[in-house]
């Protein structure tokens, strides 16, 4: 079973697209779960790629097609990640912010926060201050999710924040972040409600502020 799992880390690692849905269902089939596939396939793939772009060993092109990979089995298990038949919670909003393009994490957050029985808005990657703004007026959700990947991009948090509190949107709605570089202290600094090193931390966290 394991090897199934280790050839879906290579599949991922090599940017197989052809073979990643094959495996996907192989692994299925077999009575692995989504989150076997995701957790002990997936993202040791993933973990893999990021080591070798650090060290130079992989470059952006390679990297690309090993998220089109990793994408194309997420298309697979989404259904089933979010099968929890759970009740609507609240609207939950997130996005990308602007200048940064990646959009795994931020995605596999969605795809949680669905399953835990919230209506989610995904406004994709490189949104503007102004875009969030718009979607929070239009949308009115109870918590605002912005994922960042890139040091440089983390700034665009904060001026998203102060764009919600110009529009004197900010008091209406939960803000959490997360990402790769951002931190706690950093979510606090910017004035965040929150902050989740993962998907599942962050359903727990959404959790917790629609409890309240
Ligand atoms: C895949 C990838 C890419 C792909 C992105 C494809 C895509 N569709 O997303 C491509 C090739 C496009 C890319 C481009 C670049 N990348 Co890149 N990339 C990566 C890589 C290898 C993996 C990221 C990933 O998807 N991880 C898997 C997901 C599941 O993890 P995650 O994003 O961290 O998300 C989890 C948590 O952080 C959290 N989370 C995420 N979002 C949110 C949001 C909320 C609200 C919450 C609560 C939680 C949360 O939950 C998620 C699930 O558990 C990382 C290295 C790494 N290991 O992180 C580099 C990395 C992020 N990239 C890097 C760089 C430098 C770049 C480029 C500048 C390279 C270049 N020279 O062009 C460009 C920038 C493009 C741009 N403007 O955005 C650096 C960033 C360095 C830094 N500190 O700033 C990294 C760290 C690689 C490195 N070590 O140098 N990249």
């Amino acid at each position: 079973m394991s090897e199934i799992l280790s050839k879906m880390s290579e599949a991922v690692i090599k940017g197989d697209t052809d073979n990643i849905g094959m495996l996907t269902e192989l692994a299925l089939s077999k009575d692995l779960t989504a989150e076997d596939i995701l957790n002990k396939g997936l993202m040791p793939g993933m973990d893999h790629v990021g080591v070798e772009f650090r060290a130079g060993n992989m470059f952006v092109p390679e990297v690309i097609v090993s998220a089109r990979a990793m994408q194309a089995s997420m298309n697979i298990i989404r259904p089933l990640l979010v099968e929890t038949g759970a009740e609507l919670t609240g609207k939950f909003l997130i996005g990308t912010v602007q200048g940064d393009l990646h959009d795994i994490g931020k995605n596999l957050v969605a795809i949680m926060m669905e399953g835990a029985g919230f209506e989610v808005v995904d406004l994709g990657n490189d949104v503007a201050p102004e875009t969030f703004v718009q979607a929070v007026k239009e949308e009115k959700p109870a918590i605002v999710g912005m994922s960042a990947l890139l040091t440089t991009t983390m700034r665009a948090m904060d001026r998203t924040i102060q764009a919600l509190e110009e529009a004197g949107l900010r008091e209406q709605v939960k803000i959490m972040v997360g990402g790769a570089p951002v931190t706690s202290d950093f979510a606090q600094r910017i004035g965040a409600d929150g902050y989740a090193s993962n998907a599942p931390a962050a359903v727990d966290l959404a959790k917790r502020f629609v409890a309240k």
